[in-house]
């Protein structure tokens, strides 16, 4: 949920980004998205512990450092990225042809009221529904609304919940059906680049250290990564310090180093064509411009004393836990 607006990163990664789009986009295989009609907001029961901005509308001031974190601020994050990372898996598990977006928001809606928490994205800036749904040429914050998936579609479910104070973060894009080689390859190089940008993390590495790594092994499979969509420091606040980039990005902000106690996402989106993208209308609906397919994991990770735990990760026999 978070787009950098540095301006000076768009000037500088312009000359070496344009260059590596190269390839011909073939004649799709997969349908065009477009938004489709969204449903009303979904109700949260008043015993829900929900976050400032969806009882006053406003977002709590913006940390100026990466936060480092305490043993017992740890567990309650780890409590609700364990939580994420369940009703993702569960989502996964549940989507298939026919199904709408809009179906997907009210499972996410629904496995988190049922466990106590708050969909992080509703009212969130506005954000009008409970999770982010991004199909096809959407590369993310996408409204889920009633277009049903496609055989061939591929497409990102991006959960977030707010549980014990502190708001937990993870994504993944699905395929739908059969989906061409095209876009398989695309999805495994996407959750490849996830994986690598985490094998980076320990503490002493630089946080450009994860975007170099992202990047030189999309560009090699002849993928591009979208700039402009970065990860971010979490906690009781959805979006805080570090800028975590996906691309090669060299700044005294992103040179720091990480240290244990720190917590932040890793998200790049992957794209088959060229990085550049639009958002449309309704504000949020990020969308390339040349409708190619991108492809988009993130995991909510911790820097630990000796290198890096993903805490969203989905642990099948510890569900109850
Ligand atoms: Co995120």
């Amino acid at each position: 949920m978070r787009v950098s607006s540095t301006p000076v990163l768009l000037h500088r990664l312009k000359s070496s980004f344009l260059k590596s789009v190269g390839r011909d986009v073939v004649k799709p295989t997969y349908s065009i998205v477009t938004p489709g009609r969204v449903s009303p907001a979904r109700l949260v029961p008043d015993h829900i512990v929900k976050p400032s901005y969806a009882m006053t509308g406003e977002l709590p001031e913006r940390l100026l450092e990466p936060e480092i974190k305490t043993a017992s601020e740890i567990s309650g994050l780890r409590t609700s990225c364990r939580l994420a990372g369940k009703i993702l898996n569960t989502v996964g598990k549940s989507i298939k042809v026919g199904m709408t977006t809009d179906a997907i928001d009210g499972i996410v809606h629904e496995e988190c009221i049922k466990n106590n928490a708050y969909p992080s994205p509703l009212t969130y800036k506005g954000f009008p529904k409970s999770v982010c749904t991004s199909v096809n040429n959407v590369a993310c914050h996408g409204i889920p609304d009633d277009r049903p998936l496609e055989n061939g579609d591929i497409v990102n479910v991006d959960v977030s919940v707010y549980l014990c104070g502190y708001h937990g973060d993870t994504s993944e894009t699905f395929a739908v059906g059969k989906v061409d080689k095209a876009g398989q390859q695309l999805l495994r190089v996407g959750r490849e680049c996830l994986a690598i940008g985490i094998d980076v993390c320990r503490p002493g590495a630089r946080f450009c250290d994860i975007g170099i790594a992202i990047s030189e092994h999309a560009h090699a499979a002849g993928f591009t990564v979208i700039p402009q969509i970065i990860g971010h420091g979490i906690g009781t606040y959805f979006h805080g310090p570090p800028d975590i980039f996906h691309v090669d990005y060299i700044t005294k902000e992103t040179e720091e180093v990480m240290r244990p106690g720190m917590t932040f996402t890793i998200e790049p989106v992957i794209c088959e064509g060229s990085e550049r993208y639009k958002v449309l209308a309704d504000g949020w609906t990020l969308v390339t411009l040349d409708n190619s397919r991108s492809c988009q994991f993130e995991h909510t990770v911790l820097i630990t004393d000796t290198g890096v735990n993903i805490l969203t990760k989905y642990i099948a026999n510890n569900e109850e836990t």
